[in-house]
Order: C-alpha cells, then structure tokens, then sequence
C-alpha cells in the first residue's frame, strides 16, 4: 500500500498529517443522516485503515488453510502469515519471545485466560485479589466468579473525584495473601492514564504477579512490557485498527510456563492417548483449536500501520487534540466532565444538565456524530460518580479539530432541543 499519504515533512501537529491519515480509512467518507460522519466511538471499537483491509483480503483470497497442520502449500502460507503476526506483535510491545505471545479472542477472553488458569492453580480459600474501582466489567467479573468459585477476597483500590486511583491504599493493600493484582492502564470510562509503572513496581518488590489491561493504552501510547516489568498484559485487535475476534494475552514466560492449559483440544497438545495428554510448548499450549487466522493477520497489518505512523506520533497527536477537545466541552454551560485526571487518553465522558445521555447520543447522531453513551461496561464507575450514564466521545488517529468542532456545534443543538 501507497504511504505517499503521510509525509514525512509534516508534523503530527499538524491538521494535514491527522487529515492524510483519515483519507486511508475508506468508512469514514460517508454520510450519516445526510451528514459527513464524525467518529467518535474509537474507544469502543476503532475503524480499518485500507492496509488492514486488504491484508485480510490478500489473505482470504490467497493463502488461506489451517495453520500448524498441513504440509501443503497453502497450510505453510498461512502458517506464515499467522505466525509472521505473532513476531509483529512481540516487537511491537517489546517481548521477549513469540512464546510469550498468546492470540485470543480479545481483552475479556485473556483476562478470562489468566483468571481461570492462574486461578486454578495459585489461589485457593481466603487468598486475595487486588482490582480497582475503575475497572472494565471484563477485569472484574472473571475474578468475581474465580472469588465464588475457590473462596477468595476481592479487594477494590478507590478512586478519587477526579478518577485517580489511591496509591497508598494500594500499597496497604498488598499484602500476605494477595496472590495477583490486575489493573486497568487506562480507564475506558474515564480517560484516566493509570500510573502502572509504580503499581507494578511495588507489586513485583513482594512478588505478587500483576495483569494490566491494555484494551485502552495499545492504540495510544508506546507499550514496552519489559519496561513495565508487568507479569501479563492484555489487549484487543479492534481497538487498535484491526480487526475483530482477536486479542493478545502477554505473559511473562516463567509464569506462562506453570499455568495449566485454559482449554483442551487440537494444537495444544504434542500426543494424546486414553490414559494421558502430553501438552504442546508455549503459546500453542494455551491455544486450544482452530485459530482466528485472517484476524491474526489483520492485527499484524494494524501493527505495521502503527509503526509506519510511529506510536509516540500517536500519542503526541491525541494528546493536542484531548487539550483541544477538553477546552471546547467545558466551555459548553450545563456539560460536566465525567474523569478529569491529571493524565488521560483520548476519553471525553461528560453528562449535560437536563438530557439524558441516550437523548445526548440519539441527538449527536443525527447530526452524524457517533459518539457512545451508557455506562461503557463500568457500572462502579457510574455509580461513584451518582450518574446513570455517560456520553463519551473518544478519540482515534483519524479525527481532527474540525471533529471536535462538529461535536461541539452537535453539542449545541442538543441544549436546543432538550433546554
Ligand atoms: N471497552 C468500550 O466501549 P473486548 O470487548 O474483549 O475487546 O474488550 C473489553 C475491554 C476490556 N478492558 C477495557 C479497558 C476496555 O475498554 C474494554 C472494551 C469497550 O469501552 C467496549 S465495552
């Protein structure tokens, strides 16, 4: 694919680069209720760059078959490809290994992973499990059910009116029996750029493992799993541009190593008889089954055009555009924001006095503003703060200031029709 589109002369400040980047993602010209669509909702899931899709597409229309199993061509092909992904991926976040890098259906399905697996194996009655208070419903219910399921105590961080977790309550948390620690990096609610380093820091000095859920920080900022010093990291494929169905679980090798298998079924295994299975070597052993191969690939193309546009680009871009964005919603009487911490993402979740935030995003649509409302999977979040729901728009790498400006007239029609 042509990368003409981006200069390299053109500073990621710059409205040109932002609007080069949009022309390479073929959904966003439309129009929506007659009107040029605004994407706001990158944070629920983002949009395809033309890269991504026609990597699918090459796929689908030359190379697939099964991987791992045949010696014929088309089975190599794919097995290439496949794998060639698993390598995008490891040096995109800095693993170590390929080994270390599990493909799974998403966020949930890896946290889902580490909770059932680790679980099983390291946490039995009266243990503790530290989360917080911000959680995506996806990093607290998997170990609310493992809590049922083997008796342990599910311990909550709070937050602050702001959206900043409390470190010292963390710290007095860890303790003899907390046997994990899984924390949110950036909140999907909130925006709220959690600290993990200092959190995984002080979880490794006691040698309690640590899990983040990287769904909202992968797409924005550069993540180096061995500068975090972090245990597993968990993402979604189609918050970062590529496709759906597929996810990464990272896992340090030496604890991958003494999980048991999540499922059983063909490729996790090297020989099977009645009596006894003997296990497949990392990742396959933790890879039950069939594969989501072409979303694998998607997700290595996603990887490439990350890369291409640079990841610090990325963020150095979003952050200009939050300050823009976050200036433009406060100024709008009767808009509250909903997380306003020190350091965010792309995140703008608000409420306005007198509509509801459904009302809000039924509005914002036809004036061709997609935008998300409800409580974003983080019902705790929504209940601290006394409200139902949120309208949150997020942001992706295609929006620019003429976005923001489109949002905000939007904005004004709403206080129009609902007073
Ligand atoms: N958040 C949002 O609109 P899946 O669905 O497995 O790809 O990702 C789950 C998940 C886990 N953690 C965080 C922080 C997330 O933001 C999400 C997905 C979407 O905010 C859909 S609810």
């Amino acid at each position: 694919m042509s990368t003409s589109s981006i200069s390299p002369i053109l500073s990621p400040d710059s409205e040109t680069w932002a609007e080069n980047i949009r022309r390479e993602f073929p959904i966003l010209d439309q129009q929506v209720h007659g009107k040029p669509l605004v994407f706001l909702d990158s944070a629920a899931s983002s949009q395809r760059p033309r890269s991504v899709i026609d990597a699918v597409t090459w796929y689908e229309e030359h190379d697939h078959a099964n991987v791992h199993r045949g010696v014929h061509t088309l089975s190599q092909r794919a097995t290439d490809a496949f794998e060639g992904a698993r390598e995008k991926v490891r040096g995109f976040i800095n693993a170590e290994s390929t080994s270390e890098i599990v493909f799974v259906s998403g966020t949930t399905e890896g946290i889902n992973l580490v909770a059932s697996s680790f679980g099983q194996k390291f946490i039995a009655e009266g243990d503790e499990i530290i989360i917080s208070h911000m959680e995506h419903h996806a990093n607290i219910v998997p170990w609310q059910m493992l809590c049922e399921r083997n008796k342990a105590v599910l311990r909550v961080i709070p937050m602050d009116e702001r959206g900043e977790l409390d470190y010292q309550a963390y710290l007095d948390m860890l303790g003899p029996r907390t046997r994990i620690v899984a924390l949110n990096h950036v909140s999907n609610a909130l925006g709220t750029i959690n600290p993990v380093k200092q959190y995984v820091a002080a979880a490794r000095e006691k040698g309690i493992p640590i899990l983040l859920d990287g769904a909202q920080a992968v797409p924005h900022m550069p993540v180096d799993v061995r500068d975090l010093d972090c245990d597993f990291f968990v993402f979604s494929g189609h918050k970062m541009y590529g496709p759906t169905g597929i996810g990464v679980l990272y896992g340090r090798k030496s604890l991958l190593e003494q999980l048991p298998p999540y499922q059983g079924g063909g490729d996790m295994i090297l020989a099977v008889t009645f009596e006894k299975t003997l296990y497949n070597e990392l990742p396959y052993r933790l890879e039950a089954g069939t594969p989501n191969i072409s979303g694998a690939v998607g997700l290595g193309a996603a990887v490439d055009f990350l890369q291409r546009i640079g990841i610090d680009n990325v963020q150095r871009r979003e952050q200009e555009l939050l300050a823009y964005a976050t200036t433009a919603l406060e100024s709008i009487p009767g808009l509250r924001m909903i997380g306003t911490a020190s350091h965010k993402a792309g995140v703008l979740s608000f409420v306005m006095e007198r509509a509801h935030p459904h009302d809000i995003g039924t509005i914002l649509d036809t004036e061709g503003v997609a935008v998300r409302t409800g409580h974003h999977c983080a019902m705790p979040v929504m209940e601290y703060f006394k409200v139902p729901a949120t309208a949150r728009a997020s942001l992706g790498i295609y929006n620019t200031r003429a976005d923001i400006d489109k949002l905000v007239e939007a904005l004004q029609r709403v206080r129009e029709v609902l007073g």
